[in-house]
């Protein structure tokens, strides 16, 4: 294959848009867990709520990620479409009890230069396989060093019942092609029970001194 200089730039020049583009969203997923982190904190001194953030787990999304999801959703490989992708930057938050979910929600939400672009509420509705979570998309403001940004992330929101079950059926079953319907009936029972057991340790809750 022959030496192609233009070409060559033509790449690089890509790359460095994509590098800036990923550390923008690398900065707010940082400004977005910096928030949650000081709720907790807050929440935690003032001996009201203890704290309702068991975890905070968070992750940009891989190139090849990137380029799968371009693919599934029929849009050509650019800059541009990857755009249209709002979980490229992404926080797991897993919290206590049910309350807490929507606690973190509300205090998050309540912030000024927090915008709430998109809510899927997958506890009250959940999915026909059981999933539950809270996922919310927020676009919040990152000044880099030239310019400031609206950037938006993805905020899964759930309990560690939750997190439990959509770990676990993440192993065994998310995106495959072949499901056995017997592992998924078996998933289906085990997020009806988990679910039961969150509305049972939220009362529990709320019948103690903490609630
Ligand atoms: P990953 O590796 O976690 O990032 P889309 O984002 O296009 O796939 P949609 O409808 O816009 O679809 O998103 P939705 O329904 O809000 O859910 C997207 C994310 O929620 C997934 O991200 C998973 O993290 C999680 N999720 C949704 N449904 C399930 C489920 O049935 N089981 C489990 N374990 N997780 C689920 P990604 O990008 O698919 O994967």
């Amino acid at each position: 294959m022959g030496y192609d200089s233009d070409h060559d730039a033509e790449i690089l020049e890509h790359l460095d848009d994509f590098r800036d583009i990923m550390l923008r969203y690398q900065a707010a997923m940082l400004t977005v867990k910096t928030k949650l982190d000081i709720l907790n904190m807050e929440l935690s001194e003032e001996g009201l709520r203890q704290n309702p953030i068991e975890t905070i787990r968070y992750r940009l999304k891989s190139p090849v990620s990137i380029i799968n999801k371009l693919h599934r959703r029929g849009l050509p490989l650019s800059l541009a479409s990857m755009a249209q992708l709002t979980d490229i930057a992404g926080l797991r938050v897993v919290c206590s009890f049910l309350d807490d979910v929507y606690d973190v929600r509300d205090d998050l939400l309540r912030q000024d230069d927090v915008v709430l672009l998109q809510e899927k509420d997958y506890i009250k509705s959940p999915k026909e396989n059981g999933y539950r979570s809270l996922h919310l998309i927020v676009r919040v403001p990152v000044f880099l060093a030239s310019q400031k940004y609206e950037v938006p992330v993805e905020v899964q929101v759930r309990t560690l019942a939750q997190e439990l079950w959509a770990s676990n059926e993440h192993k065994l079953l998310y995106k495959q092609d072949v499901e056995d319907p017997d592992v998924r009936d078996a998933l289906h029972h085990c997020a009806d029970a988990l679910a039961q057991i969150d509305l049972a340790m939220q009362k529990v809750r709320e019948e103690t001194s903490f609630a």
